[in-house]
């Protein structure tokens, strides 16, 4: 296979997972819901040790548009993914370095030289996941990091740039130079809505970087969560994935919006002008619940699964099923991980 030109450049914060099996009282002592991502608050801060000293945790590389770009690569040929983000100067960050470097990934990181790299405590009870995220140094992105010529030529190289809606937590100005990148050169831009938090509590954010959106990714509670703040009305995925498809856009072409359900089919939607969409249903690739280690991840590797085949220039039919594909095996995995030795796409 002919190597890449580093055609996918992602953008997010880079975190090492801090993962470990809790129960309910573990989530009880720390306000934890038992399927959520949240942002760390000062009561939260004794989670992380707490998780490696009674709970067996193990660190794993972590940071969703991280196991994103880590997903793309495992299918892409060789060199075609970038990833973009701010860690510390201490042993966890190199960490996640040699991870992405062990992947494949092309890493360009800032590098803070006062906070230590970010981590988020992950609580498995059964197939639910509660991150908790102690940003630290993935705060700590600047948008001038991007805009040095080293860097920003890797930007001009890239096709398609593929954001985490996390980011909007951290610079908007940041995703605003990819977007308009994208925007003023035909490029693709994808983003994804993360969590229900990002929809609910960085709206204004959101709605400024939703016009730049050629392709949205989320899952149904991110959709409800969205419809919610956006006051649109209804609680349907499909008509929720038709809205958002047809909301004002910056250029001509028409928007996709994706939402995963779990085990239930995936649903796109092609804006199609009127406030009308063409509507696709694809199914899972159902496994058997014994053979789930955890869901940490399973959203991150969808993603990853689909961009690889938006980049190969894959259908959207295929594309949606490459990533089904991909989160099937990383939810058989420890965390957002995915095997070795690699396996090969097969329909589902
Ligand atoms: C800003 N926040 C809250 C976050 C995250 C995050 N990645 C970036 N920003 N909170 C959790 N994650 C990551 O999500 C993955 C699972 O989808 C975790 O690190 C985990 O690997």
């Amino acid at each position: 296979m002919a190597k890449g030109k580093f055609e996918l450049l992602c953008l997010e914060n880079p975190l090492l997972d801090i993962q470990g099996v809790g129960d309910e009282k573990l989530l009880e002592k720390y306000g934890l819901k038992a399927n959520d991502a949240i942002l760390a608050e000062s009561q939260h801060l004794g989670l992380y040790d707490d998780l490696i000293q009674n709970y067996n945790a193990k660190l794993i590389a972590g940071g969703a548009a991280q196991n994103t770009a880590r997903g793309a690569q495992y299918i892409l040929p060789e060199d075609s993914t970038v990833y973009i983000g701010c860690i510390g100067k201490d042993q966890y960050g190199e960490t996640l370095k040699d991870i992405c470097a062990k992947a494949g990934v092309r890493t360009e990181y800032r590098i803070d030289e006062e906070l230590p790299t970010g981590r988020c405590g992950v609580v498995i009870t059964g197939h639910n996941r509660s991150l908790c995220t102690d940003l630290a140094a993935a705060n700590a992105y600047k948008p001038e990091h991007l805009k040095q010529p080293e860097i920003w030529k890797l930007v001009e190289d890239a096709k398609f740039y593929y954001v985490g809606g996390y980011h909007l937590t951290v610079s908007v100005p940041a995703i605003l130079a990819l977007a308009e990148e994208a925007a003023s050169k035909d490029k693709s831009f994808v983003f994804n809505l993360s969590a229900p938090f990002i929809a609910q509590f960085f709206k204004d954010q959101l709605d400024q970087v939703l016009p730049y959106v050629d392709i949205l990714l989320g899952n149904e509670s991110e959709a409800a969560a969205y419809a919610e703040s956006h006051e649109l009305g209804t609680t349907d995925v499909k008509e929720i994935a038709k809205l958002i498809a047809n909301s004002p856009k910056k250029t001509e072409k028409p928007r996709t919006v994706v939402f995963t359900q779990g085990t239930d089919p995936t649903i796109a939607a092609v804006a199609k002008g009127n406030n009308n969409a063409d509507i696709k249903e694809v199914h899972v690739h159902a496994i058997g619940s014994e053979q789930i280690n955890d869901t940490n991840g399973a959203g991150d590797a969808f993603a990853g699964g689909f961009l690889a085949g938006i980049v190969k220039g894959e259908s959207l039919e295929t594309s949606i099923d490459i990533g089904q594909w991909l989160a099937k095996l990383s939810i058989q995995e420890l965390g957002p991980s995915y095997p070795f030795p690699k396996q090969s796409y097969t329909k589902g």
